[in-house]
């Protein structure tokens, strides 16, 4: 399962079930709700690699962090697409 949830501070929880190697899971486009709001993100699970980029499908200006990213730096308020990987 892939989730996505808002919250008051802006931040991305990426909630899946299973991460291995190889296999990334994330959001090909936000809903307008969350497009362009996030500024930190915590992955869950086995996941420890945060990608955020601009623009949908994981295109344009991009940043990855670790499984607890503090903040998205550029990208701040501008994520469109996300994923995480092992
Ligand atoms: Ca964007």
């Amino acid at each position: 399962m892939v989730n996505t949830h808002p919250t008051m501070t802006g931040k991305l929880r990426a909630a899946i079930d299973t991460c291995s190697p190889g296999v990334s899971y994330g959001v090909n486009q936000l809903p307008s709700t969350l497009d362009n709001k996030y500024e930190s993100g915590k992955a869950y699970s086995s996941c420890d690699q945060i990608e955020v980029f601009d623009f949908a499908n994981h295109q344009g200006a991009t940043y990855a962090c670790g499984a607890s990213c503090s903040s998205f730096y550029a990208l701040n308020k501008d994520v469109t697409s996300w994923r995480v990987r092992d």
